[in-house]
């Protein structure tokens, strides 16, 4: 299948072209660094250095033989649209191309209109793009767990059937997101079911919950293939943190009560739900929706893991409660429903004690790159 990957440089974007290529895929991706530019702007750098996107690719080549031809410019703009989608017309797009911070939709104004804009223009240009140049192309879009937020009753897959005055209908299942990040998700579904109904595109939509890790099956055995492995406040994801903390000797940052609980993946689940919702499409017209993740766990959970898996390594890891610099509830009913991807024959990798030590252990091999200091920022929710 030819697979156009928008945000091909991203956490998830460089790691799902090596596995697609592996799979036998043709891959092409497009990236204008924005990720890298606002880690920089922040001055909350990965824990490794990423090579760019030219030499990921020239050292991919190298290692299993595949090309990933690439595009550099900013999806926001129709030209540059025009161009990739004219030269390298897919028969599916995976959409990653968008500002993924919580916490840096929240700095201030001018990140949370450039998470608004990025965000939703991208999005909107992908649905026109399908229109005019590839009709028929499924478009994958990375939405969130977090667009549902955290309701007192189950959360569903996607839809929930409303009897209402004695009759009855499907709707998309109500959305109450937590930040503007995850806000923005909520208005991608929307456009995307929008045209879905107006024009009989075929869309995936994948609601994932954070993800950990860095080693996949194409780059254990070369950590220059590694993905951006942020530990920071504003781009690191909680479990990724707090293995990095674990290592760097600084208390683990459980925000608040720390009953918080999400649904996890680890980085080869995200490649593998991926896949396996390109190679067995949404039908046209359809808005197709997977709740993405394998486990939940509270964040008192996974610090207590952290714990004793670090204790095992000889490492002394402490836990510290932080007041809780976001607005969410810290102790809440969480029961979202997750068979789709299981049924497409998604085989889960769980969060192991070896899988937390093999992690720990790569990170204790770049001890000394940690800055302690972009651990904790505060980044406040008011
Ligand atoms: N948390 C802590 N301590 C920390 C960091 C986070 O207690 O040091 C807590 C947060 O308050 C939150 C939970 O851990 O309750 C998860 O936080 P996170 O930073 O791992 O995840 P989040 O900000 O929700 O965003 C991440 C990704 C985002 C994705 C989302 C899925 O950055 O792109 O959409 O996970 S979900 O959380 O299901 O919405």
């Amino acid at each position: 299948m030819r697979i156009l990957i928008l945000g091909g440089d991203g956490y998830l974007g460089w790691p799902t072209a090596m596995h697609l290529t592996a799979k036998g895929h043709k891959v092409a991706v497009v990236d204008n660094y924005l990720r890298r530019h606002l880690c920089r702007e922040e001055d909350v750098e990965p824990l490794f250095d990423v090579p760019n996107l030219h030499k990921r690719a020239d050292l991919w080549k190298a290692v299993s033989g595949y090309d990933v031809p690439m595009f550099i410019g900013d999806l926001r703009e129709w030209d540059f649209v025009e161009q990739v989608f004219k030269d390298f017309t897919p028969e599916a797009i995976i959409h990653y191309a968008e500002q993924p911070s919580a916490p840096y939709s929240m700095l201030n104004r001018r990140a949370a209109m450039l998470t608004l804009q990025n965000n939703l223009d991208v999005t909107a240009n992908v649905v026109f793009a399908v229109k005019e140049f590839c009709p028929g192309a499924h478009i994958v879009k990375i939405g969130t767990m977090g667009e549902y937020g955290t309701p007192d009753i189950d959360i569903e897959e996607g839809w929930i059937d409303i009897k209402h005055k004695g009759r009855e209908h499907r709707f998309l299942y109500p959305r109450q997101a937590g930040s503007l990040y995850h806000t923005t998700k909520v208005m991608d579904t929307d456009l995307l079911w929008f045209y879905v109904r107006m024009w009989g595109i075929r869309v995936t939509d994948l609601m994932q919950g954070p993800v950990y890790g860095l080693i996949t099956e194409e780059n254990e055995k070369d950590e220059r293939l590694f993905p951006f492995f942020n530990y920071d406040e504003i781009f690191g994801t909680v479990l990724n943190r707090f293995v990095v903390q674990a290592v760097a000797g600084y208390p683990l940052t459980v925000y608040g009560k720390g009953g918080q609980t999400r649904g996890y993946l680890n980085i080869k689940d995200t490649l593998n739900c991926v896949r396996l919702s390109l190679e067995n499409p949404a039908k046209e017209g359809e808005l197709r929706i997977f709740n993405q993740f394998v486990e939940t766990f509270s964040v008192n959970e996974l610090a207590d893991k952290v714990q004793q898996v670090g204790k095992g390594l000889g490492l002394p890891v402490e836990v510290k409660a932080l007041e809780n610099p976001r607005k969410e509830a810290e102790n809440h009913y969480y029961n979202p429903s997750h068979t789709g991807l299981l049924e497409l024959g998604l085989e889960p990798n769980y969060l192991t004690d070896d899988v937390l030590a093999q992690m720990m252990e790569t990170v204790i091999q770049h001890k000394d790159a940690i800055d302690k200091n972009a651990i904790f920022r505060g980044v406040r929710w008011e």
